[in-house]
């Protein structure tokens, strides 16, 4: 069974980071390591989270994995507690690499415009580096912005969009994944192959609804998908309607929790795809 290793916090509420990409990896058949790197009470889109840094625990845990043989089809990180971490979670993945593994970045920083709470301006200088040593990288626009050191705009047009993918892949990262890209009256997610020089688009239905936590979602179906052996195009198209059904279930659910979605009730569509 093919492997992976997860790097993000785990919020004890809130349907994000770790509590869906465990679920979810292994729902498309792959194992999931996981290194917790931070415990929070809540995502932080909660007021008065508490968060426990577990910074001091990522390189001792490689070391331990290095003694004992271990190794990854894919290192596959989201949200990552603060700039300082980044380093550690950079020499992790140097240290126990392999030629064939694959890095994964989800960038998890920022979302309209904006970081999250818990970041400040330094954050995406160092999330940068950690991007430039990706084999795909999976920002939303405001991250590629943030990443880029391109001006944030609402409104962009196609041009714009292929742009910031060639800027994310002359900073290192072989592939970009940019999801929720909106232009020209169209919405979906745009694959940049940097060694090919191509670009895929794959168009969805733009749903009237925004969630907290689909970015986990996505990456980690999509990691799922892509480590279980399905073509990266395909992986994009499963990953990009999983989550918009998981939208979807959430909208028309009158019990539906505002923290989230609910990607439980949709794991079998998941899973279906996968096997069709
Ligand atoms: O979904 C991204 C995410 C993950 N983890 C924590 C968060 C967020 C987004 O706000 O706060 C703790």
């Amino acid at each position: 069974m093919k492997r992976i290793v997860t790097i993000q916090d785990i919020s004890c509420v809130g349907k994000c980071s770790l509590t869906v990409a465990l679920p979810i990896i292994s729902a498309t058949g792959v194992e999931a390591a996981i290194i917790p790197t931070a415990v929070l009470s809540t995502h932080t889109m909660f007021k008065n989270f508490t968060c426990k840094d577990l910074d001091d625990q990522i390189l001792p845990i490689a070391e331990h994995w290095k003694s004992e043989g271990l190794s990854f089809d894919a290192f596959y990180t989201g949200y990552l507690a603060s700039a300082q971490q980044i380093a550690k979670v950079i020499r992790l993945i140097e240290e126990l690499k392999t030629r064939e593994s694959l890095v994964i970045i989800d960038p998890a920083m920022a979302d309209n415009g904006k970081l999250y709470p818990a970041f400040d301006e330094e954050f995406p200088q160092e999330m940068a580096k950690l991007c430039a040593i990706a084999d795909i990288v999976l920002p939303n626009i405001t991250e590629a912005c943030y990443l880029t050191n391109t001006p944030y705009q609402a409104e962009y047009d196609e041009a714009f969009a292929k742009e910031i993918c060639r800027r994310l892949a002359a900073q290192g990262a072989k592939k970009v994944v940019l999801t929720g890209a909106a232009f020209d009256g169209k919405y979906g997610v745009l694959l940049f192959d940097s060694r090919k020089d191509s670009f895929y688009f794959y168009e969805q239905e733009r749903i009237d609804a925004s969630y907290h936590g689909t970015g986990d979602i996505f990456s980690s179906a999509f990691t799922g998908s892509l480590i279980r052996g399905v073509s990266i195009e395909e992986s994009v198209r499963i990953a990009a309607d999983y989550t918009a059904e998981c939208i979807r279930v959430t909208k028309s659910s009158p019990e539906a929790n505002w923290y989230g979605v609910d990607f439980e009730s949709t794991i079998p569509y998941l899973i279906k795809r996968l096997s069709d």
